[in-house]
Parts: structure tokens; sequence; C-alpha cells
């Protein structure tokens, strides 16, 4: 089953030429209306004349997260504020988010992107999609949404938290598709045994699972525990949100959408492009965003390509499950985190060292965030309730930058190990 048989199932040299086309079309309609991307292009002598074949993309600038800083917040952006219909945004490294926007045309392509994804899944318009993904800034929840209205489902905008109301809503409006982050359906599989819930008895059916790391073990506690199938989905803000890949029922990898996004894989270290099938860092190049074009970006996902023919039909290549990061992004509770956040909040507060840890579990199905911080020789002292009104402050300060809740913990100074070379700053103790 496909949504878009004749774009989905295209042979690989028609998708290729397609692919020149808008490349070429993309290139030059930067070259044209980003200022930064002029300025780069002409450095590196490239006009949009000078790409002639997929070949030749090779010649272009990466673009990253800092280019995406340093032009903050919509310097990036390929049309006027007037065709921009709609800003998502997602951790930056430090206080200022990453800001995307999007056109009508882009939003519809979106859309479209992810009625295909749920038809991967074996959605349909008799389904009922119950949207456990965030609303809000996060791409998640609005992302999901509207590819359900556009498959004719029923969507369910429940978003993210709320359990016991998640789960008494599964069962009263029958849910047969459930759309959440992996570790978060875990949590609702678990706390539903609890309440003597049988999954058995309900009509879910399938999972699309994302916006994080899983393995297939977690796959298979998914299946078992939710009586699903569960199906892992990609993407990033940046890219467009969700639905840059979907796994289809091969469960062999996802397919990413070819006819929009290019992949490559380089090695982080040299940026050399790594041959089909190699380890290394995922770089896209999106065809035919209008608002926010991004020129071979910088995922700092860690995967391979697997280009042999899928049993499915589609043509589209398939990326495997994403094994890491090149930066030390982390995502926890399905937000990203990066560790320079927390250090920009401790430098903020002049009572601590900008020595820090973060520690991260996962007790039972929910992520855990501890920080360690060193106070400063000065301000350490023995009245307990003075460092404890430090770590409140401390907490509340580190929620309202990164969008989570972590403990704070205070340690003495000269407590954290040193290191010789770069910083250690993160002890992650999950196993999924
Ligand atoms: O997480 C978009 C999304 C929403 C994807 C819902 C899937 C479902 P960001 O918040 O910008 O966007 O985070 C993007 O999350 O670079 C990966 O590191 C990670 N990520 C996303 N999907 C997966 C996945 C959304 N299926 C970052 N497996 C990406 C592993 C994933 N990591």
């Amino acid at each position: 089953m496909y949504w878009d048989r004749e774009n989905e199932t295209l042979p690989r040299e028609k998708l290729q030429i397609l692919q020149l086309e808008k490349l070429q079309l993309t290139i030059e309609r930067v070259y044209r209306n980003v200022p930064y991307y002029r300025a780069k292009f002409t450095e590196m002598g490239i006009k949009p004349s000078s790409i002639r074949s997929l070949e030749d993309m090779r010649r272009l600038p990466f673009t990253t997260k800092q280019d995406l800083r340093d032009n903050y917040p919509f310097g990036l952006f390929a049309v006027p504020m007037s065709d921009v219909v709609r800003v998502h945004a997602s951790s930056g490294t430090t206080g200022k988010p990453t800001v995307v926007g999007y056109t009508k045309n882009d939003i519809n392509i979106w859309a479209e992107l992810i009625a295909r994804s749920l038809v991967c899944a074996g959605g349909t318009k008799f389904d009922v999609v119950q949207n456990a993904y965030g609303y809000g800034l996060f791409t998640g929840g609005l992302g999901l949404h509207y590819g359900a209205e556009r498959l004719g489902a029923a969507v369910v905008p429940i978003s993210g938290g709320n359990t016991q109301r998640q789960l008494m809503l599964m069962q009263d409006f029958g849910a047969t598709i459930l759309t959440c982050t992996p570790s978060y359906a875990l949590y609702l599989a678990e706390e539903g045994q609890k309440m003597g819930l049988d999954f058995k008895k309900l009509p879910l059916k399938a999972g699309i699972f994302g916006a994080e790391p899983w393995s297939e073990r977690m796959r298979r506690q998914l299946e078992e525990k939710l009586d699903l199938t569960a199906l892992d989905i990609y993407g990033l803000s940046e890219i467009m949100g969700p639905g840059v890949a979907m796994e289809c029922p091969a469960k062999e990898g996802m397919h990413i959408f070819e006819d929009h996004f290019i992949p490559e894989i380089i090695d982080p270290d040299t940026g050399e492009v790594l041959p089909p099938g190699e380890e290394g860092e995922l770089v896209i190049t999106t065809i035919t965003k209008e608002a926010f074009p991004l020129i071979r970006y910088r995922t700092r996902d860690i995967t391979r390509l697997n280009p042999e023919p899928c049993p499915c039909g589609r043509t589209h290549v398939r990326i495997r499950r994403i094994t890491g990061r090149s930066d030390d992004m982390l995502i926890i509770r399905g937000v990203n985190v990066f560790p320079s956040q927390v250090e920009s909040v401790l430098l903020e507060f002049g009572e601590t060292e900008p020595h820090y840890l973060l520690v991260v579990d996962r007790k039972g199905s929910l992520d855990q965030l501890e920080i360690w911080v060193e106070v400063a020789e000065q301000f350490f002292s023995d009245k307990v309730r003075q460092l404890e009104e430090l770590e409140h402050r401390l907490q509340d300060r580190i929620q309202s930058v990164l969008g989570i809740s972590a403990r704070v913990k205070l340690v003495e100074p000269n407590t954290i190990p040193r290191s010789e070379g770069k910083a250690k700053r993160v002890v992650d103790r999950r196993e999924i």
C-alpha cells in the first residue's frame, strides 16, 4: 500500500533526474535569496551553473547548526516573512533555540510525507491516530497531526503526558495507531499493565515511534506489550520535522523520501563522502523546501545507507537505525539536550564552577537527568539551607533552558574528575 505510488516507487534513474532538477532550482533559490549562501558560494568559487550533476554536490559547502545559530532567528530563510506561515524550534547548543520556517507549500509537502509515513505503517482513513507527540514548538505533534488529517484518519491531538488520561481515551476512542516516542510508548504499556489493561483486547495495530534512538530489543518489547507493529520514524526540525524517513513493514531501515531530500554519508572527522553501506554521519540537502532550504546539512546522526531494493517496492534508499551522534547531544525524554546549555546556565550563576557532569539513567522506561555541579570554593558553606536554595534556583533555571526537569546535586569543590583532554561531561547509563 502506498500513499503516492508514483513518487514512492519511481525508478531510480528517473528519481535521479528529478533530484538533479530540483537540486539546481534549490541552489539557484538560495544563491538568489540567502545572503549567507551567496557569500559562501562566492568564496568557494561556485555559481548555480557549476552544479551540473548529482556528483557536483560534493563541491557544495556543508551547513551546520552553528551556521543556523550565527543567522538566528530568520537569517537563512529564503522567502520574506510574509510568505512564512509557521515556525518551529528545537534546542540550540546554548540559550537560543534553532528556528525553522515553512511556507504554505512546505506545510503541504510535510503533510503529504506524513501521510506517506502513516500508509507505510498500514494507515488508512478508517484509523484513529492517538498523537502523543508534544504539540508546540516541537515538530512532532503538529507534524504528525496534519499528515493524519491529510490521510483522512481521525486524529486525537492528545499531545504528550497525562498518562492516565491517555490510557482511558485510548480505550474509549479505540485508537488504532499510536504516535509518540518509543520510551513514552513503553511507559504507557507499563502503566496500562499496572491498571490491568489488556492491550490484546484493544484495536491498536501500529505504533510510529521516533524522535529518539531505540533498539530492536525495544521493538520486541513494544510489540509484545502493546500488541502492535512498531515502526521507526526519523526526522529533524532543521530538515522539516518527522517524516524525513519512515520504516516500512520490512523493518530493515527507513526509506528516506528522496524526491524531497538527498542523503549522503560522510566521515564526521574528514567530511569525505563515504561509499554506500559504510557507517558515518548523515548529511541531507533539501530539494523542495521554500522557506528554509538547507544545503548539505550535517545532521550529526550516525547511520548507514542501504541501497538494496526493498521488498515493499519503494525505491527510495533506506537508512539504518540511528546508532549515535557525532556530537554530544543527548535526547532525554524526547527533548534534545546539549551539555553546553547546562554550561551556559552555570556561567550565569557566579556561585558554581563550570565543572559539571550530566548523569542520565532510565528508571523503568523514564529517563532521569541528574546534574552534578561543583560549588565555587568561596560559596561552599556548611549551611545546608543555603546550598539547598542554590540547588533549587539552578534547577528552576535549568528546567526553563532545557525544557525538562533535572535534579541538581551540588558537590564539593574539586570532586568532579578532571580530564586531560576533552572534558567528559556525560555519563549515560541508559540501556535501550
Ligand atoms: O525529533 C522530529 C521527530 C519528531 C522525529 C517525531 C520523529 C518523530 P528534533 O527535535 O529536531 O526533531 O530532533 C532531531 O532527534 O537529529 C536525531 O538525533 C533524533 N531522532 C529523530 N528521530 C529519530 C529516530 C525531531 N527515529 C534529532 N531514531 C535527530 C533516533 C532520532 N534518533
